[in-house]
């Protein structure tokens, strides 16, 4: 790995991006979708894709496996809905799409009920997590150089010929802020720099961003945080902190699954830890971990060992034993790797 030279890599990706232009044709109905539980970048990247392919001709229609989280809808043009397999509407675009659009994931698991809803169209992917032998789609544009996934859509709208409007900018802006932790993770590049600051010509303002992105506390959200600093812990021998949290937590504090976004951030910021960790008991008893990295530890090996997967400083992985058992094994594997 060497200094990131700009222009080689936009040359493979640029003939990746012409091949899915070629699938865009005016008229033609486009299924957008992403990963289970959608976050920034995902529903930043499939608003701004809509937006730019309603310009273009096309008839696009949002359809994610969860719901579209509700904190990005005001990224979504005026009157348009968007729907789960398990809605009518949603249904009939299924049925009736000539062309899928993946965005921020290229992984079958990670498409729940949409996947195995494509057969006899073409499936297009845009995606900058490490490709899979698992990966799907007809044209793949998988380059974890992208910060996000929304910097291969403004790619793509760059590489038709277009300028990104107003809408289409907010869009790319929420998915580069949050892949990026507000352009402050290791994915930050001179490119991410570079692509904000056209999404700001384009009329994007950072503090109305901020606020709409960050600025969102509940009380329900904030109990949560308060109850997720109280089960912080950090041990001695290892540069790790964690913080576990339990269905009745979510219950109790009346919280939704948005609001734990961020919550792995508090054990993060622990002066001289490498590797943070948030541990979530699910309904059924299995346990999601969500592992980041501020060091040398790869945590995508670590999700992989887990059966999960994502980014070496980012990754995630839902273990199907209890909340304990699942913190003393991944406690085991980081150890591990640490030596
Ligand atoms: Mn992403």
């Amino acid at each position: 790995m060497g200094r990131r030279t700009i222009r080689s890599i936009d040359m493979a990706r640029r003939s990746g991006l012409k091949r899915i232009l070629q699938e865009l044709e005016p008229g033609r109905r486009v299924v957008l979708t992403t990963h289970l539980n959608s976050d920034g970048d995902g529903a930043g990247s499939e608003a701004a894709a809509a937006h730019w392919l309603s310009r273009r001709g096309l008839h696009p229609t949002i359809v994610n496996p969860t719901p579209f989280p509700d904190m990005f809808r005001f990224l979504l043009a005026e009157g348009m809905d968007t729907w789960t397999p398990a809605d009518a509407e949603g249904e009939k675009a299924l049925r009736e799409a000539d062309v899928f659009l993946v965005l921020d994931t290229a992984e079958p698991s990670r498409l729940g009920s949409v996947m195995g809803r494509t057969d006899g169209r073409r499936v297009l992917v845009l995606d900058h997590h490490p490709a899979t032998s698992s990966s799907i789609g007809d044209v793949i544009v998988c380059d974890s150089d992208a910060c996000a996934t929304g910097e291969l859509v403004f790619d793509l709208i760059r590489e038709a010929g277009d300028e990104v409007s107003l809408p289409e900018a907010e869009g790319l802006y929420v998915a580069i802020a949050t892949d990026t932790g507000s352009f402050r993770y290791a994915n930050t590049t001179t490119t991410t720099h570079e692509i904000a600051a056209d999404l700001l010509r384009a009329g994007v303002d950072p503090e109305d961003m901020y606020g709409r992105i960050y600025a969102q506390y509940t009380p329900a959200g904030l109990e949560l945080v308060r109850r997720a600093l109280e089960r912080l812990r950090v041990i001695d021998d290892l540069p790790v902190a964690w913080i576990s949290l339990r269905q009745a937590d979510l219950a109790q504090t009346g919280a939704s699954k948005e609001d734990l976004e961020g919550i792995v951030e508090y054990a993060r910021r622990i002066r001289g830890v490498q590797v943070a960790l948030l541990f979530r008991e699910l309904h059924d008893g299995t346990t999601k971990v969500s592992l980041r990295s501020s060091g040398d530890v790869d945590v995508a090996a670590v999700a992989r060992a887990l059966g999960g997967g994502g980014h070496v400083k980012a990754s995630g992985a839902v273990v199907p034993d209890g909340l304990e058992a699942t913190e003393a094994r991944v406690l085991k594997e980081i150890r591990e790797v640490l030596g």
